[in-house]
């Protein structure tokens, strides 16, 4: 079996990790031009004020793409060089760079898919109060309508927000992300409350344009499973995935909150403040969401955790990270399993729990239209004789395409893939340690651009639909 025509094969960035330009050209100043100043925050004080200079490279890297025949490119756009200072005036040197990035890709026949809101916010807005503030919420709603009507006469697929469980868990469990906050549930939840209004806000606006493409919000898929076949065990996997995906899916697809959650967050006071509009708002951008994203790189494995005094307050367990945290309730703990395989960076390699994670997401949601919208192996890639040889990332794509045309076999809508990453790029907390892309890029040597292994690879994927 091959993949259907219609069925894209697509890499991934953010602006943040690519771009660099960090003040040029009328750009604002994001939280994360601040966040990654301060000092021990990032891996070595890295940051993304020149990244891999995607901003003045990008003819070049989409040269590159379109060598290797990529259909789609996801990319995001960088909410601070649209709107400078998060809600006042639009800048035009902004809209004038996407307008050719944009152009520059369809020039050579890849598709555009955007993604408004890869975590990099304007700062005034993140001391303002960022996502917890109501006010972040207008002002998305503000940015999201000004790219739909500069953009949406040739973007045609739109992605709202990248992973809301990361940067609100990171920003307001972990402190790990801006806006550095620790152990605050209550902030955690308000913030993905209000992302999920603006959210249903900017689904309302774009369909109000009657523009005729699609949109959809990209989540983190971690589908949790018990550790072993003990039944506290199963329970506890329940609970992560009514915390991990029913509290960030159910909203979206079902325009409204899972009702265990509610009631946990009751009992703890952690109740967002959320009016009879916002939850009415919800209800009625459920329907009108056109695909949800997901972002696959590991399932979880769960066991039951009874807490003591040293591990609390817990934080969160970060979704996208190692397993060996407790719940930021205490209630489970995720854990790394002897036969199970994992990456350099403790990530479980697990092909199987993405198929099985997409069979029960249809159990809960039914038949819904699916983008796969990053999955990828960060390594610190061999380079012998100046060849870059990241076998390794082949093999991890290879088995989870596998999985994906499995998903396809069995009735999926699943309608592309898009790996993480096309270039090398920067790493939130790993900075350049760790890489992911088809394209190398040279930290030694002027940022150089050269093709991996992996990169001849997936164009004959490509080139053969899906067969090698
Ligand atoms: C996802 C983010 C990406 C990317 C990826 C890999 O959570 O959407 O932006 O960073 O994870 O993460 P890392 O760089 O930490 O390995």
């Amino acid at each position: 079996m091959r993949f259907p025509h219609d069925f894209f094969f697509g890499a991934a960035s953010a602006a943040y990790q690519v771009e660099g330009a960090w003040n040029e050209d009328g750009k604002g100043v994001s939280n994360w031009d601040v966040f990654s100043k301060i000092p021990g925050k990032t891996f070595e004080g890295t940051n993304g004020d020149i990244a891999v200079d995607h901003y003045h490279r990008y003819k070049e890297d989409i040269r590159l793409m379109a060598e290797m025949g990529l259909e789609s490119y996801r990319f995001s756009v960088a909410w601070t060089r649209i709107i400078p200072d998060g809600d006042g005036e639009i800048n035009p040197q902004g809209l004038a760079f996407y307008n050719a990035l944009i152009d520059e890709c369809l020039h050579y026949g890849i598709v555009p898919f955007v993604t408004l809101y890869h975590w990099d916010l304007p700062q005034v807005l993140e001391e303002a109060g960022g996502w917890t503030n109501k006010r972040t919420v207008d002002a998305f709603s503000k940015y999201a309508t000004t790219c739909f009507k500069a953009f949406g006469d040739r973007v045609k697929h739109w992605i709202t927000f990248n992973e809301t469980i990361v940067f609100c868990s990171l920003g307001y469990l972990d402190g790990a992300h801006p806006p550095g906050i620790s152990h605050n549930p209550r902030l955690y939840f308000q913030a993905t409350h209000n992302v999920f209004v603006a959210h249903a806000r900017a689904v309302e606006e774009y369909k109000k344009l009657r523009q005729y493409g699609e949109i959809g919000i990209t989540h983190v898929f971690s589908p949790a499973f018990p550790a072993d076949g003990q039944a506290d065990n199963a329970q506890a996997a329940d609970h992560a995935n009514q915390y991990s995906l029913a509290w960030f899916y159910d909203p979206i697809l079902k325009g409204a909150y899972p009702d265990y959650v509610v009631g946990q967050l009751k009992e703890r006071g952690w109740t967002p403040d959320w009016t009879a509009e916002e939850l009415t708002v919800l209800k009625w951008a459920a329907p009108k969401n056109d695909f949800i994203g997901l972002n696959y790189y590991q399932p979880q494995r769960v066991i039951k955790h009874n807490p003591t005094a040293e591990d609390k307050p817990a934080a969160q367990q970060v979704i996208a990270g190692a397993p060996g945290k407790v719940s930021f309730d205490g209630v489970y703990k995720t854990v790394s399993l002897e036969d199970k395989k994992y990456t350099k960076w403790g990530w479980e390699i697990s092909p199987e729990g993405l198929l099985e994670g997409l069979r029960m997401l249809r159990g809960a949601y039914g038949d819904i239209k699916l983008y796969i919208t990053e999955n990828g192996l960060g390594d610190q890639d061999p380079v012998e004789n100046g060849q870059i040889l990241d076998a390794d990332r082949v093999e991890y794509i290879r088995e989870h395409l596998k999985a994906v045309k499995q998903g396809l076999r069995e009735g999926l809508h699943i309608k592309g893939y898009y790996a993480w990453s096309v270039i090398d790029l920067l790493s939130w907390l790993n900075g350049f340690k760790k890489q992911y892309g088809f394209i190398y890029v040279d930290q030694q040597n002027n940022l150089t651009r050269k093709r991996k292994l992996s990169f001849g690879w997936y164009k004959q994927v490509i080139a053969n639909r899906g067969g090698e």
